[in-house]
């Protein structure tokens, strides 16, 4: 099929009865995958019916493998109305690509997903014995846990607003992947993207292209330590329940200058969550 399709009424008719019986949205869209909608349009339409349900305007649509996730900073406001929450800018940085954003969360909103995180990662420690599927960082020395896509409406929400804020449908996201950092507990300077000469890197990139952008939410203020470092361009974030820091990288590679690291946690817990963004639909 050639061209780009397009979002029709029926599709959305669709889309909502499918919704309405309780299919989940990974369910939804592998069937109109399946019966021959392009992916991005698939994806596009499942978010329009998603942001109508939050009583949401529909997001533009991207054009298929164009641009970067971007915060819209154009109109010089300090602060952005993302369809159910102002979030202010506090820094914005070209090159590395970094916007600091202040209350991009509520408070109830950082306590509701610690509390959800804590309870799914209490339980993987005890299974801890069973490695399948558990990742192995020797760089980083916190625990973690993923929520699903759209899995609980406080996800869903959160999404909505992320997609919103960055210009990026939720569908070219990974699952929010939350991180308990204890005392002392830190994260080696690293890329997030995927270095393409790694053994291994062509399964990983079968999933939605590479990473193209990270935001990291501070679900907590820690007593002392754990910012997250820029060292090319010696630049902290200091953690700041509510709080969260975007940066971009258009290649995979040093010269986006987006090495970054967790410090170590001087005192009390730090938890972030974070939102890796693919090229296309991560599946
Ligand atoms: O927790 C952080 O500050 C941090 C630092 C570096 C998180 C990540 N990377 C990440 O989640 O990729
Ligand atoms: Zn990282």
């Amino acid at each position: 099929m050639s061209g780009q399709q397009q979002i029709t009424p029926d599709l959305r008719r669709w889309i909502d009865a499918q919704m309405a019986e309780g299919f989940s949205h990974e369910q939804i869209l592998a069937a109109m995958v399946s019966s021959g909608w392009q992916a991005l349009v698939a994806a596009q339409a499942l978010e329009q019916a998603r942001s109508a349900k939050l009583g949401l305007p529909d997001l533009p649509l991207r054009p298929a493998g164009q641009g970067l996730p971007t915060i819209d900073l154009s109109s010089g406001a300090p602060s952005l109305w993302l369809g159910d929450r102002w979030v202010h800018v506090l820094m914005s940085l070209g090159h590395p690509r970094v916007v600091l954003l202040g209350g991009l969360l509520s408070e109830e909103e950082c306590d509701a997903m610690v509390a959800a995180a804590k309870a799914r990662l209490a339980r993987s420690e005890t299974v801890a014995a069973n490695p399948v599927g558990s990742e192995v960082n020797a760089a980083r020395t916190s625990d973690g846990m993923f929520f699903e896509r759209g899995e609980s409406e406080l996800i869903q929400r959160v999404e909505a607003r992320l997609a919103r804020l960055m210009n990026w449908p939720v569908d070219h996201g990974e699952g929010l992947q939350v991180l308990r950092y204890r005392p002392g507990a830190e994260y080696l300077p690293h890329y997030d993207y995927f270095d393409p000469a790694m053994p291994g890197s062509d399964a990983i990139l079968e999933r939605g292209g590479q990473r193209v952008a990270t935001l990291v939410m501070y679900l907590n203020t820690p007593a002392a330590g754990g910012a997250t470092i820029f060292p090319d361009v010696k630049l902290d974030v200091l953690p700041l329940k509510g709080n969260a820091v975007f940066f971009s990288y258009e290649r995979p590679d040093p010269s986006t200058l987006t090495l970054h690291g967790g410090a170590p946690v001087q005192e009390g817990e730090k938890w972030v969550a974070t939102k890796w963004l693919r090229e296309g639909v991560f599946v």
